[in-house]
């Protein structure tokens, strides 16, 4: 299994660790921490010093509420730190859900374009067809600052399964290789703990819809909601989120914690690869 993306072909046979970068002022868990550009860009740096093995960049955060942001700002943000990421040796995501940014970042050289839109707005399917790029198709309803009204699911498995495997045929029939697309079932995004919790459970199915899966736990609140931890003591929390989705068959880690995750992905990828003994 391996994901093609503009310039890497990743190889997912060892699960993979993206790293996250905000270069926003409010994003729920580092909003400001990252938002000039030279903090960007040494973030990156130190992301890809502890193993990560994707970078993600994004403009505009997405926690429930959160304020849209014009394309011309939310390229602004990202522009320098994508300049310099594509320079780090690994792939580079642009989490962005606008057809305008993503055209200027394929511009630029980004590898994926990550959509927690899945590329339903008028355009986006365009501006990424023909560019080689990979593409991370998520699941949502709504938009941040209505999306948590929206959480109401029969079968939340099948219901997400459904609309991601519609947006992966869209994506196809608009020119885009299979093997370009990833799906994401969108933890967080318009879903109560109990569903994020549900999907986790049952996210198997998922992974064999036949495309590699790419998951984001790290910090989310629902992590909050089990543990009562703050948004900033949810490492251990998230390592297990992490891990238990990489059981359940995803193959990409959307992550904060970089050099905690690789550690934790190379010991479960360790057990997962070691040969029970036979019993004579
Ligand atoms: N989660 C967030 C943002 N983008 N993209 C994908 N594919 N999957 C996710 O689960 C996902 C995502 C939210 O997390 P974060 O980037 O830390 O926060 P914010 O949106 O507030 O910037």
């Amino acid at each position: 299994m391996h994901w093609q993306t503009r310039r890497f072909r990743i190889d997912l046979t060892r699960p993979r660790v993206m790293g996250i970068v905000n270069v926003t002022p409010d994003s729920f868990s580092d909003g400001g921490r990252h938002d000039d550009s030279r903090a960007a860009i040494a973030h990156c740096e130190r992301l890809v010093a502890e193993g990560a093995d994707i970078l993600d960049l994004g403009g505009e955060s997405t926690r429930p509420g959160a304020p849209r942001v014009d394309a011309d700002s939310e390229w602004a943000r990202i522009a320098p730190v994508l300049a310099a990421a594509v320079t780090l040796g690994v792939p580079v995501s642009v989490d962005t859900y606008k057809p305008e940014v993503m055209r200027r970042a394929l511009d630029a050289s980004a590898d994926i374009v990550n959509d927690v839109q899945a590329l339903q707005l008028p355009g986006a399917l365009a501006a990424v067809a023909g560019s080689g790029a990979g593409v991370c198709l998520m699941h949502m309803r709504g938009e941040p600052a209505s999306m948590m009204e929206l959480a109401v699911y029969g079968d939340v498995v099948a219901e997400v399964g459904a609309f991601l495997v519609q947006r992966a045929r869209a994506a196809q029939e608009a020119g885009i290789p299979a093997d370009a697309i990833a799906l994401d079932p969108g933890y967080g995004f318009a879903k109560s703990a109990e569903h994020n919790l549900s999907l986790l459970a049952g996210q198997q199915r998922l992974a064999e819809l036949g495309y590699p899966l790419l998951v984001g736990w790290s910090r989310k609140r629902t992590l909050g909601d089990i543990t009562g931890r703050p948004v900033d003591q949810r490492l251990p929390a998230s390592l297990a989120a992490a891990l238990r989705a990489v059981a359940a068959g995803a193959r990409v880690v959307r992550v904060h914690d970089v050099a905690a995750t690789v550690d934790a992905v190379k010991v479960w990828a360790a057990v997962d690869a070691a040969k029970i003994p036979d019993i004579a």
